[in-house]
């Protein structure tokens, strides 16, 4: 995968007094030692930028300042180098490591308020204490959230994630398009949309529209076609078009119908990458091949009343993965917002395109479930498995190609 520019990439900035555990913190969040972490105060003198992808929201670009109250002349430099990290940050992370929040946290705040600079505070070091109730109601009273995490023993660091993901800008969070990136400008795509007892009536769905105006907004254009006349719809075409998008129902016989040569995928698995996590999603796909008759595995659904007829996630997706995993299977569901918080039951969670949903939320599923080392994948991705197509289906995106090819056909894998 590319690495994204620099421009694009998420700043947090980590901000606060010595030894307060900003370096630790940053460190656990990685999951490697990235900064230098010393028992004397004041190590870090300089900012250390440092890219990294943070799960679940992508490749973001950390700053790690110095302790700001430091007085002398080195000091000075140091309060400088911070102030400017200030100013190139997107969202501002306060550390306090005793449990108090004196008046240059205080002031650090005001500042990122000013400025609307989004702010996520943390208490470290729980392991020694609970933070003051001073600090406590202060921050209460100016509704600032914060999370309690010890750093050394890596508690907290999941409800952190969580409070980066909840409180970083919706740009950030929102990818910029569903499919342009695989259909340049003044290129076409064909949308294959079956047209069955299922399809709602008068109307397409909200993938299959908001794939149209993806396309549009871009200067590419679309055919829309259902899978019987896929074939003459190509055989039309002078130039090949640079993707085929089917409903995952349709799979088999639009790759059949579709040459080798012309990149194919389905509406679910732009929508995996658009509203979730395509990487993660197609581990869990893969997950399907662990599974033995009697496990336990969620199915959730967005929306509390899905329009299709014939549903998906309560007949059809059980049916199949009972076939798969040869003998039944406890398949539970769950609809809306709601989620259990207690996932451990389950070895599988199989979740809806999210097509009604903002990305965030499904991020904070994903990464729950992450947490909870359950994983999760969604309903086209869970098809295309089951189909055996995943290879085809998952050949516009190679990143994502490449997890399952480094991961699948060991012994004893189930793959058809
Ligand atoms: N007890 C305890 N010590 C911590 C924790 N986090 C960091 N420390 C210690 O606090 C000191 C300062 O940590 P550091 O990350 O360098 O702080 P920074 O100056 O804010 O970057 C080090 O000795 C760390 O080992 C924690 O959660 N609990
Ligand atoms: S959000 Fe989920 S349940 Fe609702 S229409 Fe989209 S795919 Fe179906
Ligand atoms: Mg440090």
């Amino acid at each position: 995968m590319r690495p994204a520019p620099k421009t694009y990439r998420l700043h947090i900035g980590i901000f606060g007094r010595r030894n307060a555990g900003k370096s630790s913190i940053l460190n656990a969040l990685a999951g490697q030692s990235v900064s230098i972490v010393s028992e004397v105060a004041g190590t870090t003198t300089d900012p250390v930028e440092k890219p990294m992808e943070l799960l679940p929201l992508g490749p973001v670009q950390f700053i790690d300042t110095a302790g700001i109250d430091d007085t002398g002349a080195l000091g000075t430099e140091r309060i400088e180098r911070t102030r400017q990290a200030t100013e190139r940050t997107d969202l501002a992370v306060i550390v306090v490591g005793d449990g108090h929040w004196t008046p240059f946290e205080q002031q650090l705040s005001d500042g990122f308020r000013q400025r609307q600079v989004p702010l996520v505070v943390v208490f470290n070091k729980s392991d020694l204490g609970d933070p003051s109730t001073e600090a406590r109601q202060t921050l209460e009273s100016a509704k600032q959230d914060f999370v309690n995490v010890s750093a050394l023993k890596g508690t907290g660091i999941g409800a952190l994630r969580q409070a980066l993901l909840q409180t970083a800008p919706q740009d950030f969070v929102n990818r910029p398009g569903i499919l342009t990136d695989l259909v340049p400008p003044g290129e076409c795509a064909v949308l294959v949309v079956p047209i069955d007892k299922e399809a709602p009536k008068g109307r397409l769905i909200m993938p299959q529209v908001q794939s149209i105006r993806d396309l549009l907004d871009n200067d590419s254009f679309c055919l829309v076609t259902k899978e019987r006349e896929l074939r003459r719809t190509l055989d039309r075409l002078k130039v090949p078009p640079a993707l085929v998008v089917t409903d995952s129902q349709a799979f088999l016989k639009v790759a059949a119908d579709t040459p080798a040569s012309i990149p194919l995928t389905s509406f679910s698995i732009l929508f995996a990458r658009f509203q979730g996590d395509l990487t993660e999603m197609v581990r869990g796909a893969m997950a399907i091949d662990t599974l033995k008759p009697g496990d336990s595995v969620l199915i959730a659904e967005a929306c509390t009343h899905h329009p299709i007829g014939e549903d998906i996630g309560t007949v059809k997706i059980p049916r199949w993965l009972t076939q798969y995993v040869g003998g039944a299977l406890k398949v539970e569901h769950t609809r809306g917002h709601d989620f259990p918080e207690d996932l451990s039951p389950y070895r599988l969670v199989i979740h809806c395109g999210a097509c009604m949903w903002n990305r965030r939320e499904m991020l904070s599923r994903l990464l729950q479930c992450r947490q909870a080392g359950v994983p999760l994948t969604n309903y086209g991705l869970t098809i295309a498995y089951s189909l055996g197509i995943f290879e085809r289906a998952l050949g516009p995106f190679p990143a994502a190609l490449d997890v399952y090819r480094n991961t699948a056909h060991k012994p004893g894998a189930r793959h058809p």
